[in-house]
């Protein structure tokens, strides 16, 4: 039997800047899970052009800018593999493939698509829409096991799931065939969403997710942001007139006062509760002015490390070339397995 061997795969979109959400709901996960897993991680630029154009140079420095914060939050990419998604065609040949696999009904159901298009359904690209099929060819095109992610790419990874499972029963005794006697080409994809940080909000609203696309640059800390910039987001950050209660309980009802504790856990490495602990029944203006310290000192380090990895864009380029090449080369006989499986004739 052939057997699957466990594979992590997870990439962010290079639409902007990277914010303190894509750090504590994704990449701290990417730097641990190094480790112990074989990993590729991937700057998903064929997403990046699913909701507007940007202008060429800005998107080929945003994918730099990506790659540059990948390596300065600490993904080594001689031990992992760090490419950009448009340099290794396979994904879209299999995301092809898998729009004739997912159905309408399916996509149908997407929020975060709703979100995104939001009343211009009409207006939204075809690229938004079909968006989930490219990130299920994103990691099966490896025949990925793990994907760690922030909570609100769960819904995208249950449908990674619907559509590996149809397409190993559609095509099960080709598949067979092939050697996989039980049947499993692709595997179950799972979500790995962990830390005290899955879901951080925006600044100036406890309720949205902090966003790249979010208009307001007050809402997100950037990992490009300065320490000054750090403080007065914190300052100006939308919060509630009542003092900050003792415990976990009292942040019922309360988004601002629960998301700002929660990044100072996580920036902290401490649990909301002991934050809560010290921090309850003071003012906000004390509690976030401890809070940018903490902000600063974890996230200086990595803006500096992201300055000094973009003076160099032709290293920035080499690494993607030199990643796209080894993502290849596991990429490419898989896909020719599929191409195998639903009959194309191929040299
Ligand atoms: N606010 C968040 N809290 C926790 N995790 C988050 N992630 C994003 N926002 C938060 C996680 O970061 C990874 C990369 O996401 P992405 O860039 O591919 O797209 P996204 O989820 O749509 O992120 P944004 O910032 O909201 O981008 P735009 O505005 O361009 O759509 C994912 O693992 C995600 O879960």
């Amino acid at each position: 039997m052939i057997e699957l061997k466990p594979r992590v795969f997870s990439g962010m979109q290079p639409t902007g800047s990277l914010h303190l959400g894509n750090y504590l709901g994704a990449l701290i996960n990417w730097v641990a899970m190094q480790k112990t897993h074989e990993c590729i991680y991937c700057v998903v630029d064929l997403h990046a052009i699913t909701a507007e154009w940007l202008e060429p140079e800005e998107l080929r420095q945003s994918i730099r800018r990506a790659a540059a914060a990948y390596i300065a939050c600490g993904i080594d990419p001689k031990s992992s593999i760090l490419f950009n998604q448009s340099q290794v065609t396979e994904h879209a040949e299999l995301a092809w493939i898998f729009n004739c696999v997912a159905r309408l009904g399916w996509l149908n159901r997407m929020t975060q698509f709703k979100e995104k298009a939001g009343k211009d359904r009409e207006n939204a690209s075809v690229g938004l829409y079909a968006y989930p099929n490219l990130m299920a060819a994103d990691i099966l095109v490896y025949r990925g096991t793990h994907v760690p992610v922030g909570e609100d790419q769960k819904q995208h990874l249950e449908l990674a799931r619907d559509i590996a499972q149809k397409f190993n029963n559609d095509w099960r005794e080709a598949i067979v065939a092939k050697g996989y006697a039980d049947g499993m080409f692709f595997p179950q994809p799972e979500p790995i969403i962990l830390g005290p940080a899955t879901r951080v909000m925006s600044l100036r609203d406890g309720t949205k997710k902090m966003s790249k696309s979010d208009p307001s640059d007050l809402s997100r800390i950037n990992l490009t942001d300065d320490a000054e910039a750090i403080a007065r987001k914190i300052q100006r950050a939308k919060t509630d007139p009542d003092a900050l209660p003792s415990e976990p309980k009292g942040l019922e009802g309360r988004p601002e006062a629960d998301n700002l504790t929660g990044i100072y856990a996580a920036l902290a490495g401490t649990t909301q509760e002991a934050v809560l602990k010290e921090f309850g029944g003071g003012q906000f203006s004390t509690f976030k002015k401890a809070l940018a310290d903490v902000a600063v000192a974890k996230l200086a380090p990595i803006t500096s490390e992201m300055t000094r990895l973009s003076a160099d864009p032709a290293e920035i380029d080499r690494i993607l070339a030199d990643g796209a090449r080894r993502a290849r080369a596991i990429a490419h006989p898989i896909l020719n397995e599929v191409k195998d499986i639903v009959g194309f004739v191929r040299s």
